[in-house]
């Protein structure tokens, strides 16, 4: 599209917002603010490089669209692919299984800061700050339970494993001068009836206390809770409303996977709740269809409820915005820039949002105001306001990033 209707469209636009009382100007500069923490394991289906073993833990990536990132040139090459599509300057979020191993198996109790000395130069070189995940999922030792395993061997393991993912994340958090957001998930659970649902439990409080012993001030911890996994479907140890009560009793951050509740439940509606008992807030945007499922994030109405949430409780300070889905049916970088996108489409319509207005039609009992407000807000020219974020940022303008995913396409990932 030419730059000149573009900006055309964006004036009008402005002139619009202006009448219901928004300054379009700042919202871009607040929109700017917000980083999302990439996820490097949808460019090659959460494989990593410790081992080409198969995904285990409950979590699935399904399709074989070719080109995934074989190793890790190949993956930093995608991300900044995917980067130079999305406007704006981003965080990428780390798992351990993909350090930098030098062509050794490093064991999980094993890892160490030094495995990703290259991911913080090529992160520092590249302007982009990391986040980090501990991984429970496919390693010999995974089975149904890695930190809530009565078997002391295997429970040792994953804490040592998980202590030692906080120190790397705290050397991470130490260089970028910001602190390094760490996620913890395991997958923990069983498929079946299971009875003794306290001693597992126990066990986990029990190991995560052991981990979180250490105090660090470059990183930050987070926990995230799920229903079920495939295989481990009767029983999770690591409920909602398990890591709920942790987190509040201990000041951890919650995170929040759109796709880990009940399919009717809205997460949206979580935010208010848990930041006044936990510190801050974690989100993994995905999209689960029928069930956790992984689906590419898209601009539907969970992700906007879920952006306006944050902007109504004037929380985007205290809430980290990471995506986290795993599509290898589709081209993967794409997927990357889809998903990215559709979250800042959502962040910006959240932000367009005449609050103050809707607050006080709120406190005043005008219920068929505030929702005549509401509903008109979803055809105001949000999107001109878009397409000038994407211009500004010199990132392609609409449906133009498609053909830059087809010539990185041709180019390169066709190749491998
Ligand atoms: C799994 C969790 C977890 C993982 C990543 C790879 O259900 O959502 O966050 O997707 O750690
Ligand atoms: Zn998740």
């Amino acid at each position: 599209m030419n730059e000149q209707k573009i900006k055309q469209a964006y004036d009008l636009a402005v002139e619009r917002y202006a009448a219901i009382g928004i300054d379009v100007e700042k919202v871009l500069d607040q929109l700017q603010k917000v980083q999302l923490s990439l996820h490097c394991w949808q460019a090659d289906d959460v494989t990593g490089f410790e081992s080409t073993g198969e995904l285990t833990g409950g979590i699935q990536a399904t399709g074989n669209y070719p080109g995934k990132a074989r190793n890790i040139d190949e993956l930093r090459a995608d991300i900044l692919k995917a980067a130079s599509l999305i406007p704006g300057n981003h965080r990428l979020n780390l798992h351990e299984i993909y350090g930098d191993f030098g062509g050794k198996f490093v064991d999980r109790d094993q890892v160490e800061p030094v495995h990703f000395e290259s991911w913080m130069q090529w992160a520092a070189e590249n302007n982009m700050k990391l986040d980090f995940n501990s991984t429970s999922f496919s390693h010999p030792k995974s089975g149904d339970l890695s930190l809530s395993n009565p078997d002391e061997g295997i429970r040792n393991f994953w804490i040592e494993h998980t202590k030692r993912c906080r120190a790397i994340a705290e050397e991470m958090g130490k260089r970028q001068n910001d602190p390094c957001i760490m996620n913890l998930w395991v997958h923990d659970g069983s498929k079946d009836i299971t009875v003794n649902r306290m001693k597992y439990r126990a066990l986990l409080k029990d190991s995560l206390d052991q981990i979180f012993a250490q105090k660090y001030d470059n990183m930050k911890d987070c926990i995230e809770s799920k229903v079920f996994g495939i295989g481990l479907e009767s029983y999770t140890v690591g409920s909602n409303d398990f890591y709920i009560g942790y987190a509040a009793q201990n000041n951890k951050i919650i995170t929040l996977d759109t796709g880990h509740f009940h399919p009717t439940e809205s997460v949206a509606d979580k935010v208010s709740s848990m930041l006044l008992y936990v510190p801050e807030l974690m989100l993994h945007v995905s999209r689960p269809v029928r069930w956790d499922s992984d689906h590419v994030t898209i601009m539907n109405d969970d992700t906007l409820d879920l952006c306006k949430e944050i902007v109504r409780c004037d929380a985007l300070d205290r809430v980290h915005v990471g995506l986290d889905y795993f599509d290898a049916s589709i081209n993967r970088i794409g997927a990357y820039v889809i998903g990215s996108r559709a979250t800042q489409k959502c962040m910006l319509q959240a932000l367009l949002e005449p609050l103050a207005q809707l607050c006080q039609y709120e406190a005043n009992g005008q219920g068929f105001q505030r929702l005549a407000l509401l509903e008109e807000c979803k055809s105001l020219p949000w999107n001109a306001v878009w397409d000038m974020f994407c211009l500004k940022n010199n990132v392609p303008v609409g449906e133009a990033f498609i053909g830059e995913v087809e010539k990185y396409e041709a180019e390169v990932t066709s190749k491998r």
